[in-house]
């Protein structure tokens, strides 16, 4: 199978060792003629291997051989399969700058955080195959071409534009064992925009740890509004979250995440754009257009864009 990544991120690199491994032709595609410059065709993935004893664990470096081109490359031939791992806020400008060289019923795969450019395309594109889907793979670079994957999380995928079609599940399953296919993908991504509007940015403004959300009283009872205001809009939309309270949920990902710093955190700390129009923004959108009231939401989606700008 053939596979194009545009987004030479973390998660785009990972995918493409994933890819590579399993025998897939995979290209990466780099819009920066700078990085493209530099790439040497390979990149570095750092693991860590279990080793005789579950405890044990060794730090195993590899070589993944991916060739990568400009997107405008002259002579290259269609794309069939195409796996988008840019920043939330990059995804659709991305998507259009590539839409001339896809075939008539190309398959997308976009994954990243937040919601509004995978419906957006979807809905544009109604010939296109369009899946969606959310990952709590951790991985991130410590240098443009050198990836870590810190854990192994779990994929979920399914098609917006057609939910029964499971065809691309079942075969990203040969190259990741843990994948499984959403039926309900709307559900699936209202799930993780529920988990980030709740971690990602009060991280960002009390500049602390995802733990330190649930171990500190003062952090947890702003959490606990925050997810309220998210459970309204999601109820009044009849999208279900969670078999228990998105405040319990929130803490629990936030504990199993204890010592990480959220990507919008980190995001505002190195003085980067961030992924809140996505992500609060979006839930803003949707309560917007529902009326339905989202004070605190909003409040932080103003704070989060002042200390971004
Ligand atoms: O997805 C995340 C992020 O940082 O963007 C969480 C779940 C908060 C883990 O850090």
């Amino acid at each position: 199978m053939q596979w194009h990544i545009l987004g030479a991120g973390a998660i785009g690199l990972l995918w493409a060792a994933k890819f590579q491994r399993t025998g897939f032709n995979t290209t990466l595609l780099l819009r920066n003629p700078a990085k493209l410059a530099t790439y040497r065709g390979t990149f570095t993935i750092v693991e860590s291997s279990i080793q005789e004893s579950p405890t044990q664990k060794a730090q195993q470096s590899s070589q993944i051989a991916v060739p990568a081109q400009a997107l405008d490359a002259p002579d290259c031939g269609l794309i069939h399969n195409l796996l988008i791992t840019t920043k939330s806020y990059d995804s659709l400008s991305a998507f259009n700058s590539i839409r001339h060289r896809l075939a008539d019923n190309a398959r997308i795969l976009l994954l990243h955080n937040g919601m509004g450019p995978q419906q957006a395309i979807a809905e544009q594109n109604p010939q296109l195959q369009v899946w969606a889907g959310s990952t709590t793979d951790g991985a991130y670079l410590n240098s443009a071409f050198e990836l870590i994957r810190a854990g192994h999380g779990h994929t979920r995928i399914g098609r917006l534009n057609d939910p029964q079609d499971q065809s691309l599940s079942n075969q990203l399953i040969s190259c990741e064992q843990a994948l499984s296919h959403s039926p309900d993908i709307h559900a699936t991504l209202w799930q993780k925009l529920a988990i980030n509007c709740a971690i990602n940015p009060l991280t960002a403004i009390y500049q602390c740890r995802n733990g330190e959300l649930s171990s500190h009283a003062e952090y947890r009872a702003h959490m606990q509004i925050i997810c309220h205001e998210v459970e309204q809009v999601a109820s009044h939309l009849q999208t279900p979250l969670f078999d228990q309270p998105l405040i319990d949920q929130a803490c629990l990902v936030a504990e199993q995440t204890a010592n990480n710093y959220s990507s919008m955190y980190q995001d505002v700390i190195h003085q980067r754009r961030s992924e809140i129009e996505t992500i609060t923004g979006y839930l803003c959108q949707q309560a917007a257009k529902h009326k339905i009231p989202v004070p605190e939401n909003q409040r932080l989606y103003e704070q989060i864009i002042r200390l971004q700008a």
